[in-house]
C-alpha cells in the first residue's frame, strides 16, 4: 500500500517539474543585465535570444551612454540609472559610449 502511495507522488512531482521546467527558462531568457562600471561595460558581450531586453545599468561614478553603431538606441546614464531595449531580431549590435570612445560592447542575438 505505501509503495502505491510513493509511485502515485513521485508520477505527480515529475508532472510538476516537466510542466514548470520549460516556463522557468521561459522566463529567465526575458532579460540581461549589462553593468557600466567604470569604464567597461560588463559583460562585454552579452548574448540573448529574440525578443528580451537588455538593461543598462551604470554603477559608475561618472556618466556614461548606450549608443548603438545602427542608431537602434541612444540613451546617456547618469550614475544610478538604467535604460532597457528590445531586441526583435537576431544578429550582432555592436554599441559604444559617446563620452569615452574606448568604451564598446555588442549584444548578440540568437533565434
Ligand atoms: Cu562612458
Amino acid at each position: 500500500m505505501r509503495a502505491k502511495y510513493l509511485r502515485v507522488f513521485l508520477v505527480v512531482i515529475i508532472i510538476a517539474l516537466v510542466a514548470v521546467a520549460p516556463a522557468s527558462a521561459a522566463n529567465l531568457a526575458r532579460r540581461g543585465v549589462v553593468r557600466i562600471v567604470d569604464f567597461d561595460y560588463l559583460p562585454q558581450t552579452a548574448t540573448i535570444h529574440v525578443g528580451d531586453w537588455i538593461r543598462w545599468k551604470n554603477v559608475g561614478a561618472v556618466a556614461h551612454t548606450t549608443d548603438s553603431d545602427d542608431l537602434l538606441w541612444d540613451a546617456e546614464l547618469d550614475p544610478g540609472k538604467s535604460f532597457a531595449f528590445r531586441f526583435t531580431s537576431a544578429g550582432t549590435f555592436n554599441y559604444h559610449c559617446d563620452f569615452h570612445p574606448s568604451m564598446i560592447g555588442s549584444v548578440v542575438v540568437v533565434p
